[in-house]
């Protein structure tokens, strides 16, 4: 059960950092202010004391699944709570493979860490910050739900609504796979053509296939399917 296990931090380094094997699967743990929030392939995820809603998971899928789709689920449960928070029907989208836009602006990410047998899904919102405090060098433009919607909103009301909607997420993905969530993914996961670079080499993003890979046309002619990606990591 998602969040029965529930540790709430004023500070820490990450929250990726506080679940470990002991956990049970579905621990989660909060903090208000990272010191060194993590993003993915060694970006960092910053925003200011009091103002992101950030969260880890702790998870053990059964081995038949794929854990490399599970930040896609994380996409898909935050872009719901987050369209639903925000009252704008259909606006929430996910970009492949793990941020949730709103307005053509990055209002939350998610990372997947697989360590000791589990996976440490990671989730970061934006939530009550103003412009200025919204990072200035992201690649993608960054927004909260306050810049989006002009007022504040209630963190707390957030994640327990997240933690619901990712436990519904999580146990169709677990009794069903990908498939289980394909219609609700197909609405929001942006497969829009885009340039894209993966390892130096430049190509278009084609499609999302069914099993939540990236079908990508490298312009050196050749056509692959990417897998959105869980990375492995030490503590
Ligand atoms: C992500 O990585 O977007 C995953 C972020 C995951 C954060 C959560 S918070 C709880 C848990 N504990 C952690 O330590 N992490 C997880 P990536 O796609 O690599 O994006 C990182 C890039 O986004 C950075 O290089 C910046 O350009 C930009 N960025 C950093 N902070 C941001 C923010 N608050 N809002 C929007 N963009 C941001």
């Amino acid at each position: 059960m998602i969040g029965e296990r529930l540790l709430e931090v004023d500070e820490c380094e990450s929250t990726q950092l506080l679940l470990g094997p002991d956990d049970p699967e579905g621990a989660v743990a909060v903090a208000d202010y990272q010191s060194g929030g993590r993003g993915r392939l060694g970006r960092s995820w910053v925003a200011p004391p009091g103002t992101a809603l950030q969260l880890s998971i702790l998870l053990r899928p059964p081995p038949e699944r794929n854990i490399a789709q599970l930040p896609l689920l994380g996409g898909l449960a935050t872009a719901e709570v987050v369209e639903e928070e925000l009252g704008l029907w259909g606006s929430a989208q996910i970009k492949w493979p793990n941020d949730v836009m709103v307005n053509r602006r990055k209002v939350a990410g998610v990372l997947g860490e697989a360590r000791e047998g589990a996976v440490v899904l990671g989730i970061g919102v934006n939530v009550n910050q103003t412009r200025q405090q919204l990072p200035e060098d992201a690649v993608t433009a960054p927004g909260s739900l306050r810049t989006i919607s002009g007022r504040e909103h209630d963190r707390t009301a957030l994640l327990k609504t997240l933690l619901g909607r990712l436990e519904e997420v999580y146990e169709k993905w677990r009794s069903g796979g990908l498939e289980a969530l394909y219609g609700e993914l197909g609405a929001r996961v942006r497969s829009r053509v885009r340039r894209l670079t993966l390892d130096g080499r430049a190509g278009t993003g084609v499609m999302i296939l069914r099993d939540g890979r990236l079908q990508v046309a490298f312009d050196d002619g050749e056509t692959t399917a990417v897998e959105s990606g869980v990375l492995l990591v030490e503590r």
